[in-house]
């Protein structure tokens, strides 16, 4: 994956980061509000985040509830934003995902049928995702699933508004190629590059998964940003039967995360990961999400009886 042409080269020094997120004259909202979901199944966390003076809100990774054995989805987690939603008045503007998902299937699409104005947003390398996972499943061509799945593609660097929020798009991949972390304000939601410092980082055994990658995200990109600024985890495994804990801050990581601080090398990170990743298992939902996950979040096409069918490669 070294030789992956991804032009890094682009991304902004740290420093503009200070400048574009916290200099008063460049920041458009000062103040917002975030409010976490967790779905004890997945161990995922989703977010909302608004801004009190407009209430213009949106939505980072949220999960539709599914269960394999029977087969069930349910809008359990869905309603539970939906809820928060109504009772403080909020305009939902967009659902931002990290990246396609290995271990839950996304409740993007539920929520979109709740709020019909809402746009889906992913980083653009998703469609090499989709390549992969069309491959992986056998989709015939005219059904392989595209750009087209989402409202919008984002770019590295990209600067954008939900209603009065500002987000800035910053690609951290290695836990899968197109991840992307989103900056608001002094808030940068992670989804899967990182965790809680007692927990790590995320795995980079998936397709396109590249630890050197996952590095170069996390100790360049994340550690250069400001120390105060705010983390915020797309999963807790709550390690040790610890309770739950989703928020810390760069500062905070550099000095402890148990896989990559400050002071890790490279090589060190590299040797731990790769080592660690050839002892873990595929997450018990893998295909169930991917299925779904590189449509936007679409459930497959039912057919003329209205059941719906999901494909699950088996080798061996
Ligand atoms: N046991 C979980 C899988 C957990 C998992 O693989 N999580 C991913 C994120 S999608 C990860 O990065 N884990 C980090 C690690 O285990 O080191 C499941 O079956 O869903
Ligand atoms: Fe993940």
């Amino acid at each position: 994956m070294r030789g992956d042409p991804y032009p890094f080269g682009r991304a902004l020094p740290s420093k503009h980061y200070l400048r574009a997120t916290l200099s008063p004259e460049c920041v458009r909202v000062t103040h917002m509000e975030i409010k976490a979901f967790f779905d004890q199944d997945t161990s995922t966390l989703s977010y909302l985040v608004w801004d009190p003076s407009t209430f213009d809100a949106l939505v980072i990774d949220p999960v539709l509830n599914f269960d394999p054995a029977s087969g069930a989805t349910t809008r359990s987690s869905v309603v539970e934003i939906e809820q928060a939603i109504q009772s403080a008045g909020l305009k939902p503007r967009m659902v931002l995902e990290t990246h396609a998902h290995a271990d839950h299937l996304s409740g993007s699409q539920a929520l979109k049928a709740l709020f019909p104005g809402l746009k889906l947003a992913i980083g653009e390398r998703i469609v090499e995702v989709q390549r992969t996972f069309s491959d992986v499943f056998g989709i015939e061509p005219e059904e392989r699933p595209g750009a087209e799945a989402f409202d919008r593609l984002l770019k590295d660097g990209e600067v954008f508004p939900a209603g009065s929020l500002e987000v800035r798009v910053v690609a951290t991949p290695g836990h899968t190629p197109a991840c992307v972390s989103y900056l608001i304000g002094d808030a940068l939601f992670v989804g899967d590059a990182l965790f809680m410092p007692d927990s790590g980082t995320g795995r980079c055994d998936f397709p396109g998964g590249d630890a050197r990658r996952l590095y170069d995200s996390v100790h360049r990109r994340m550690y250069g940003l400001p120390p105060a600024t705010r983390i915020f985890v797309g999963h807790d495994y709550q390690p040790g039967g610890r309770e739950l804990r989703y928020q810390t801050t760069v500062s905070e990581e550099r000095a402890s995360n148990i896989q990559l601080k400050a002071e890790t090398t490279e090589d060190e990170y590299v040797r731990f990961r790769t080592e660690r990743d050839r002892r873990l298992t595929a997450p018990r939902l893998l295909y169930p999400s991917l299925y779904v996950n590189i449509r936007g979040g679409r459930l497959p096409e039912p057919d003329v009886r209205g059941r719906r069918f999901l494909k699950w490669p088996i080798h061996g």
